[in-house]
């Protein structure tokens, strides 16, 4: 039996996704039809993400599945329209990513590369920096991608704390959970990281509030999602010294507007949404797989708690 696979995604993606994609289709044994457009009563699975033009999955009536080439899933996972299982993107080339991403920016912070490539001839100062062991590291966030970006901290030395929904337990890394928990995190954060999912309890959860809590002149790095932060707040900490500086890589509008006030901030390094990017290669293996996996009716990989919202 053929399978029709339908590739809900951007033609850029669709050029990169195809040959991997059928490839690793072949290579799990499956006889697949994959294409970028099919009539919505033929397709069987879907491989999403949020650049497509998808909205409404009713019209896909023999539906089994959706896989996200994504791993944050906010623009899909209220979807009413949506009734079968949602997969979300967990892999390789995400986590060694962001692990880079957040390393590199922790370091320039935590050695003050800024000024040394900033200074003007005749400036030496000739103080060190610090070891990593003084300087403490906070993730919010502890999932595929805070864990290991909390580990490879760790492993350079830093003391590294996490905050997480549940209750947790990682080697290298203090873990608090739940309202209290996060005041304890911040408290802890000369440099903080958000590795949150969008959801509506995460959202603002730099806020005003949560700002007055870090210590005072601490780095802040988002790499997560833009609304978990209020950026009228985080501009007001800015200029009050309470953050000394602040990289974003993400923001409730991308690209970020031209006239946005993180553009001009002498405080603000924006990143355009390349933390972490899926590889084409080992995403489209996951994809494969969890076609297999359903079309013998076992438990899919990295399934979406669509209650949860992540
Ligand atoms: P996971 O789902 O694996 O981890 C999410 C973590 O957030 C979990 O530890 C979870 O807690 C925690 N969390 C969720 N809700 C709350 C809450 N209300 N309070 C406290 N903690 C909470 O996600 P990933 O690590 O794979 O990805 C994280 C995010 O990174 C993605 O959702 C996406 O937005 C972003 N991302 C950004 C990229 C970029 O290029 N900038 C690339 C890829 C992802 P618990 O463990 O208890 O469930
Ligand atoms: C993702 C992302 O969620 O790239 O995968 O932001």
């Amino acid at each position: 039996m053929t399978l029709n696979i339908l590739f809900a995604s951007s033609p850029e993606d669709w050029a990169a996704y195809e040959t991997p994609l059928q490839a690793a289709f072949d290579k799990v044994g499956l006889t697949t039809d994959l294409r970028a457009d099919f009539p919505p009563d033929q397709v069987d699975y879907i491989v999403y993400a949020p650049d497509g033009t998808v909205q409404d999955f009713t019209v896909f009536t023999r539906l089994k599945a959706v896989f996200s080439l994504w791993a944050g899933v906010e623009k899909i996972v209220g979807n009413q329209t949506l009734n079968v299982p949602l997969t979300r993107m967990v892999d390789f080339g995400l986590r060694q990513g962001m692990v880079e991403w957040v390393t590199g920016h922790v370091l320039r912070y935590h050695l003050g590369m800024d000024a040394h490539i900033n200074a003007n001839p005749g400036e030496w100062d000739p103080a060190a920096p610090p070891l990593s062991r003084s300087r403490r590291v906070t993730i919010l966030g502890l999932g595929e991608l805070g864990t290991a970006c909390g580990q490879a901290l760790d492993a350079l030395g830093f003391p590294v704390s996490g905050w997480s929904r549940t209750a947790k337990s990682v080697p290298g890394i203090t873990c608090f959970h739940g309202d209290e928990g996060l005041t304890q995190a911040l408290e802890l954060a000369d440099i903080l990281v958000l590795l949150l999912p969008n959801t509506p309890q995460t959202q603002n959860t730099l806020n005003t509030d949560t700002l007055a809590v870090l210590p005072q002149g601490a780095f802040v790095l988002n790499p997560g999602r833009g609304p978990l932060i209020d950026d009228d707040a985080l501009l007001a900490a800015l200029d009050a010294g309470q953050v000394a500086h602040a990289t974003l890589d993400v923001f409730r509008t991308e690209p970020l507007p031209l006239d946005h006030p993180y553009w001009h901030h002498p405080n603000v390094t924006v990143t355009p949404h390349i933390a972490a990017a899926t590889r084409t290669d080992s995403a489209s293996k996951l994809v494969a797989e969890n076609l297999r996996l359903s079309e013998t009716g076992a438990p899919l990989l990295h399934l979406v708690d669509r209650s949860r919202g992540y």
